[in-house]
């Protein structure tokens, strides 16, 4: 990474499903993952696990599986507009308050003004579909874990 870039690397793609439960037992049991991570987030919204590969570490990219807590939540219109599907893409940053103020002065609407839990203790953002070409682009800060 160099001082001048924004961003680490692709954290994870999410996608987002009816049932988090009958999700896993397709994507591990079909496709062969493994759930890294599980939790609830209330502010969310949403039931979500983490996938990847039995040993790798959080410093690879994963996939969430995001299940709506209630139906008007973000992934409960999602799926009531469109079905299951890609959600989001998740860029993982050092140093959220100072990307979220680059991208800002640039000209991207950030959806939150001031970060939010995501998971794992994590601080997200999200910026606006409209500006980044048409993708919910997601802004996370891992925890010092
Ligand atoms: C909406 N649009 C999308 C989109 N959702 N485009 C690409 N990807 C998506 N996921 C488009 C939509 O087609 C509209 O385009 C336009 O944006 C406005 O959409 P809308 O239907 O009027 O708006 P809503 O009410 O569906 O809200 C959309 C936003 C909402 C993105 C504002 O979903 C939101 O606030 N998301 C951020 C929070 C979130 O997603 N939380 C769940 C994941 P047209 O029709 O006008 O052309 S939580 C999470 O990821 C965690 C905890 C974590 O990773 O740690």
């Amino acid at each position: 990474m160099n001082n001048d870039d924004l961003f680490v690397c692709i954290d994870h793609v999410g996608l987002a499903v009816a049932n988090l439960d009958d999700a896993i037992k397709f994507h591990t049991e079909v496709m062969g993952w493994r759930v890294l991570h599980r939790e609830t987030n209330e502010e969310q919204g949403v039931e979500e696990a983490m996938i990847g590969t039995g040993d790798q570490g959080a410093e690879n990219a994963q996939i969430q599986l995001l299940a709506p807590l209630r139906d008007d939540s973000a992934i409960g219109k999602f799926l009531a507009k469109g079905g299951p599907g890609m959600q989001q893409l998740a860029y993982r940053v050092k140093d959220l308050d100072a990307v979220s103020a680059t991208l800002r002065e640039r000209g991207v609407r950030l959806l939150f003004p001031e970060p939010k839990r995501g998971t794992h203790g994590s601080r997200i953002n999200f910026a606006h579909p409209k500006d980044v070409g048409g993708v919910l682009l997601e802004l996370v800060e891992p925890a010092a874990h």
